[in-house]
């Protein structure tokens, strides 16, 4: 995957609230191409590995009963600069903290739910990408 890629989640919340369809709009619209795209459900085994950085944090158990308490939207996306200009869309990791406008201020309930994932940068993008993807399930 190249450094034009990013990856994104649309976390259990987003899902659960049928807000897929209004966040994948403001996705594309915003200039992101979708390059793969799947619903799919974390293991727990998979959350405690995506968020291994995490591993530490008293947050850590919260997140992985979260992150795999019902479905997710995996996807790579594509676009210039896609890391920072997709952190710039979703807002920062607390709502209440997220810029007007965007995903996280517009879709999140709290900081453990915040509606959306974005890899922090173009090497964690390949890995999280990877994760969920084979190549022959990028267009
Ligand atoms: P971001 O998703 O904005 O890159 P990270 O990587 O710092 O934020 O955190 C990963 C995930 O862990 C967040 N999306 C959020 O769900 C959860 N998280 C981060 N900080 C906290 C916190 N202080 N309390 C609860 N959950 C948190």
């Amino acid at each position: 995957m190249s450094s034009n890629r990013t990856f994104t989640m649309l976390k259990p919340d987003s899902v659960e609230k049928r807000n897929i369809g209004a966040i994948l709009e403001k996705i594309t619209a915003s200039g992101f191409r979708i390059v793969a795209m799947k619903l799919t459900q974390l293991t727990r085994s998979d959350a405690q590995a995506f968020y291994a950085i995490h591993s530490e944090r008293p947050f850590f158990p919260e997140l992985v009963d979260y992150m795999t308490s019902g479905p997710i939207v995996a996807a790579i996306l594509e676009k210039n600069n896609a890391v920072e200009d997709f952190r710039t869309l979703i807002g920062a990791t607390n709502p209440a903290e997220a810029a007007e406008g965007t995903i996280r201020n517009m879709y999140a309930d709290s900081i453990s739910q915040n509606a959306i994932h974005g890899s922090d940068s173009n090497e964690n993008a390949l890995l999280e990408g990877a994760f969920h993807f084979s190549e022959r399930e990028m267009f």
